[in-house]
């Protein structure tokens, strides 16, 4: 017999409604922090969010400039495929429909770089329509180093990992090109709810 069973819920596992929690996930009161390297400090006078395409850069903002743009304050659940899931958690950034709303011919596909070095790809459709924002505040607060600040992704409808934390730009392409974690075997596309964590899910 195990001496924990399958009902057991530790101090920081919470209840939760079961059809707001994906397949194979708990519900957390923490906020865990998981990265792959280290936390890059970048002053906010380096700081810049570049979009580009195939034929080069198409716009660039600095910090000054990219907090000047319309903002959205979005509440949202997030579910990281190491199985934690956290509910309610509130964000203010940029949409991602602001961002590209200047784009003539944005392609089809959206590959996005952080300092770091860390990159993940979408399908442009699951950033545009409301779905995805650049990030620089949560709960209030401007967002800390080590869950992504000065910014970062937010996708919540697809796995964490697609939210890249220090982002600092999207390449549009009509290609699919995997990003970091993709091409270490999770899920090019990564929707919780039919809990495509790895390749061939
Ligand atoms: N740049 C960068 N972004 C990243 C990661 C990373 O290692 N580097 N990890 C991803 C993963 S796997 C998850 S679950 C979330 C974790 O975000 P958090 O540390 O704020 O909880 O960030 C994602 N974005
Ligand atoms: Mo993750």
């Amino acid at each position: 017999m195990s001496f924990i069973s399958r009902g057991f819920r530790g101090r920081d596992q919470v209840e939760a409604p079961p059809e707001r929690v994906p397949p194979g996930q708990y519900v957390t009161r923490d906020f865990p922090v998981l990265s792959a390297g280290p936390t890059p400090r970048i002053s906010l006078g380096d700081w810049r969010f570049t979009l580009s395409d195939v034929g080069g850069l198409l716009r660039s903002w600095s910090w000054p400039e990219f907090t000047s743009l319309q903002t959205e304050t979005v509440a949202a659940d997030i579910h990281c495929v190491t199985k934690w899931s956290k509910l309610d958690t509130t964000w203010t950034g940029v949409s991602l429909d602001t961002l590209l709303a200047d784009v003539a011919d944005p392609g089809s596909q959206a590959l996005f770089h952080s300092y770091g070095g860390y990159t993940t790809n979408l399908p442009l459709a699951d950033v545009t329509g409301g779905k995805a924002w650049v990030a620089f505040e949560y709960e209030g607060d401007p967002l800390s180093p080590a869950h992504g600040g000065p910014a970062r992704l937010l996708v919540p409808h697809l796995y964490f990992w697609k939210s890249a934390k220090w982002v600092n730009g999207v390449m549009l392409s009509t290609v699919d090109r995997p990003g970091f974690w993709e091409s270490y075997g999770y899920n090019n596309y990564g929707d919780p709810w039919l809990e495509q964590r790895y390749a061939g899910d």
